[in-house]
């Protein structure tokens, strides 16, 4: 028995049905598909990696990335997905908290990657798109190996996510936690074998990883694998395809082309958003435009899925619907477990089988985030409505979150803080017309001290990814603070509210 093998993929292994058609026009059928995964479970077994060890993965979108999913599943081999974005001295820490015994890169980037492995202890092997690098040869090579044995309450993947305070954590997702919400979805969803759904989100996200992949090998459907979102593309694929996921920057780029319009969008069945907050007219310009509502629903790296609206129903704007079934759902007021009522505004709380098993060698945060009796403090502020819709009115922790991507503050302003000539920083989030959430960062110089934008924009670049980097700096006099010495920031969020509009 291995749950999360059986469920998502054995269980296809006779099957000639197309599980992804790929831009050069190639269909994998399931059947390939497995037994290319099989293999590479195989090559990843020869590596020396054992039920249990951890494999860090910053690869391009691909077929074989997918099959590495199907093999770390079927091997019991902890799979940690990364950001392609990541810069080494970002990878650095993933790869030597988790204990990783094998860093997988794109063959491109080998080079770089090389010094992060060996520093943390852990062999560097490559996966490219076009079925190069070298676990892609060992692949080929590799004699196909039957799924071990594991139980639902065995881990499956790591996701690391930041933080507002102190280091990355990595959340471990256990196989019950990913099979119990894609069950769900799959239901709540209506997906069947009859469904094809536009693939354009990247895979080292709950969303794009566990949402859409999973989702899709439960209903034994196929996806149209886009390796990014690009307009062109995603237009070209809707009238073959039945459903679509994204997050709203999708939708309000689809939004701009006037070539999107219940001619080419008519034949999808289902549109869903999340990851970030859609604006309620961002809805109502969809609906207009398409003639139907998209299907919003809210989700977090620790929990998958929490809510959703309904398939049948009022979709509501402006709101992410009512718990999945199995999932709990409360809010207390922040800073307690008291449990508050209907229409009053306070801490999001969720407990069910999606919920993680904590974050990795961090009990304290452990304890700070996940109450012992499971549920789980997830740091966004909402209300319950009299008639049960859940709407996400603020966070409660330092978040940006950018085209579906979070950002945490701190993380850059500690970057910022140590360049020369720079006494302190604030980095904020305010609406963005494509990405919802842009990056600013208000800096105040030491006395005397004239520090230069582009200089400190060089060395974040250095250090983080370019989507934690902010578009646009301003020098202050100081920072505004409240009587207990805390940077308001919601203050500089009104001030520098234009910035990008
Ligand atoms: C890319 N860039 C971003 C960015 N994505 N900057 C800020 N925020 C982002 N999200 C950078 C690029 O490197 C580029 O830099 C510049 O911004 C503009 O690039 P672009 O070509 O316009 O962007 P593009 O590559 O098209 O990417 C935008 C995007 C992508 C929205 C399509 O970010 C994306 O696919 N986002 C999805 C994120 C996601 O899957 N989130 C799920 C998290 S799971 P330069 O230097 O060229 O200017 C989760 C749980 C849940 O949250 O509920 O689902
Ligand atoms: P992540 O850590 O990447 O999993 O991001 C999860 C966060 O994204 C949540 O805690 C929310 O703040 C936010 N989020 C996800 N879906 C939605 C949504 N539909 N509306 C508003 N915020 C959302």
């Amino acid at each position: 028995m291995n749950p999360l093998y059986d469920t998502l993929f054995a269980r296809h292994k006779n099957s000639d049905a197309p599980f992804l058609h790929l831009p050069s026009g190639e269909t994998v059928s399931y059947r390939a598909f497995l037994d290319r995964a099989a293999r590479m479970g195989g090559a990843l077994c020869d590596l020396g990696l054992a039920p249990g060890d951890r494999i860090a993965v910053q690869v391009e979108k691909s077929p074989d990335a997918v099959a590495l999913y199907a093999a770390c599943a079927a091997q019991g081999i902890v799979m940690l997905p990364l950001n392609t974005a990541y810069t080494p001295a970002e990878l650095a820490y993933f790869v030597s908290d988790s204990g990783a015994k094998v860093l997988l890169g794109d063959p491109g980037r080998a080079d770089a990657l090389r010094d992060v492995a060996r520093d943390a202890g852990a062999r560097l092997e490559t996966l490219g798109v076009a079925g190069d690098g070298s676990l892609a040869a060992a692949t080929d090579g590799a004699a196909p190996k039957a799924p071990v044995e594991r139980q639902a309450g065995d881990l499956a993947a790591f996701l690391y996510t930041s933080g507002t305070t102190g280091r990355s954590k990595g959340a471990m997702l256990s196989q019950d936690n990913l099979l119990s919400n894609a069950e769900t979805l799959t239901e709540h969803w209506r997906f069947t074998d009859k469904d094809t759904l536009v693939h354009a989100l990247p895979i080292f996200h709950t969303h794009g990883l566990f949402v859409a992949i999973n989702v899709t090998l439960i209903a034994g459907g196929a996806m149209i694998f886009l390796p990014r979102f690009d307009a062109d593309a995603v237009l070209a694929a809707l009238p073959r395809a039945t459903a679509m996921m994204g997050v709203p920057t999708f939708y309000t780029r689809l939004l701009a082309d006037d070539r999107f319009d219940r001619d080419s969008a008519g034949h999808i069945r289902l549109f869903v958003s999340g990851s970030a907050p859609m604006l309620a007219e961002t809805h109502h310009r969809f609906e207009a435009r398409i003639g139907q509502r998209i299907l919003e629903r809210y989700g977090m790296t620790e929990t998958n899925m929490n809510t959703s609206n309904p398939y049948e129903g009022e979709r509501r704007p402006g709101t992410v619907g009512f718990p999945l079934p199995g999932v709990e759902l409360r809010i207390c007021a922040p800073g307690s477990d008291r449990v508050l009522p209907d229409g009053e505004t306070g801490m999001i709380e969720v407990r069910g089988p999606n919920v993680f098993q904590g974050y990795w060698q961090m009990p304290e945060k452990t304890a700070a985030e996940l109450r012992p009796d499971g549920w789980f403090i997830t740091g966004d502020l909402g209300v319950i409505a009299a008639d049960g819709y859940v709407s996400i009115v603020g966070r409660d922790k330092d978040l940006v979150i950018s085209g579906g991507y979070n950002i945490y503050p701190r993380e850059v302003e500690q970057v910022i803080d140590a360049q020369p000539g720079v006494s302190e920083s604030a980095v904020i989030g305010v609406p963005h017309p494509d990405m919802g959430e842009g990056l600013v960062a208000v800096v105040v110089a030491e006395p005397g001290a004239s520090p230069d934008t582009d200089a400190i924009a060089a060395a974040v670049a250095g250090e983080l990814a370019r989507f934690k980097q902010p578009r646009h700096y301003v020098l202050a006099e100081a920072l505004p603070r409240n009587t207990m010495g805390k940077v308001q920031k919601a203050e500089l969020r009104r001030l520098h509210a234009g910035a990008f509009t």
